[in-house]
């Protein structure tokens, strides 16, 4: 198993996100990686690998050139309009509105390039989103060259991002990317198993109308649970991509039993499409103690999760999504690692 680790992450630390009406500490924080660093050392998982550069255009291949444009942009401009702090959305193109006149003025940029109010974009933000994603392009490159594992551990997350917007901590789509990345190298299919509690909205719509990517989400029905408007089981694909997206919502609550059996469906719908790779979106926030999530694994689950997983036999890339139980997340991770290594 190879373990990439963005040792840069922690230069993506914002004051604070509002959370139930209230400005509190942000869940998506640097604490995170440094506890799942810890635990991979405990569980005498590594080396931890550093990040190649593959430029842009991977990250191009899959976001819209003038999104990214602004998120390169956006702080400066908000620093420019004599704003400092993290960067919060107050203005969105409602139905009926224009998304196509671009503003000139950054909260108007903001507005359109946002999807929630949730997702502080702070100085150094994007850099580290793009580290992120170079991150999980160097673990993906592994696999070209035969290897079976690779863990990306990475943050922000990305599988909220949209092409074209960012919202729930994501604003690079770091599993996108690399899956579209090894699909173009390789000429070969590719399957995303997304396990993060929350849908994996952006990942399905970047794949939504392709065949050659099998997109496969594990959720909370988003008919309670953010992202809210995508993630239904109705939702299969569209054009030559339809047949293509597997939802499989759960309900509050969910707990092992339910879960490995719908885990067992993912992977039969996988097994089926016959990928040469897989991309797993890993979000350990469907642990019983995570504070965003409503689901109740608990620490026994992520082995057998990852040996679930394993049995489908494919080459894996596995990248960190979210996850927000701290004290945790160093016995999650390299639990989940090893029951995927076993297998
Ligand atoms: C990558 C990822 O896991 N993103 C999640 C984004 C979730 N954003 C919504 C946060 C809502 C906070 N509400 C707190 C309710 C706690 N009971
Ligand atoms: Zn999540």
């Amino acid at each position: 198993m190879r373990i990439f680790f963005a040792h840069g992450h922690a230069i993506h630390d914002c004051a604070g996100e509002i959370k139930d009406g209230k400005f509190a500490p942000c869940f998506e924080n640097p604490r995170r990686l440094e506890a799942i660093c810890a635990g991979l050392a405990r569980a005498r998982l590594g080396p931890l690998e550093k990040s190649g550069d593959f430029g842009l255009g991977p990250i191009l291949d899959v976001h819209e050139a003038g999104y990214l444009a602004f998120l390169r942009e956006a702080h400066q401009e908000w620093r420019a309009s004599g704003r400092d702090g993290d960067i919060f959305p107050l203005a969105w193109p409602g139905p009926g509105m224009r998304r196509d006149r671009i503003p000139v003025a950054i909260d108007g940029k903001i507005g359109l390039y946002a999807f929630d109010s949730g997702t502080p974009i702070g100085a150094q933000t994007w850099q580290a989103a793009c580290d992120g994603a170079q991150l999980a392009l160097s673990a993906a490159k592994t696999l070209l060259g035969g290897e079976r594992l690779a863990f990306a551990c990475a943050r922000p997350p990305g599988h909220h991002a949209m092409p074209g917007q960012y919202g729930g901590y994501c604003f690079i789509n770091n599993a996108a990317v690399a899956a579209n990345w090894l699909c173009r190298q390789s000429g070969r299919k590719v399957a995303v198993l997304d396990v993060d509690y929350h849908h994996g909205n952006g990942t399905q719509a970047i794949f939504y109308a392709r065949e050659d990517v099998l997109v496969v989400n594990l959720h909370a029905d988003p008919r309670d649970e953010y992202p809210f408007f995508l993630g239904h089981a109705d939702e299969t694909g569209e054009g030559p991509g339809y047949g293509y997206t597997l939802n499989l919502p759960l309900a509050p609550g969910c707990d092992w039993a339910t879960y490995s059996r719908h885990l067992e469906a993912a992977c039969e719908a996988i097994a089926a499409f016959g990928p040469d790779f897989l991309v797993v979106s890993f979000g350990a926030d469907t642990f019983v103690d995570d504070p965003l999530g409503r689901f109740r694994l608990t620490l026994e689950d992520y082995p057998a999760m990852g040996a679930a997983i394993a049995r489908l036999g494919l080459p894996a890339l596995v990248v960190m999504e979210g996850g927000y139980a701290i004290e945790a997340l160093g016995d999650i991770v390299p639990g989940f690692l090893n029951g995927l290594n076993s297998g």
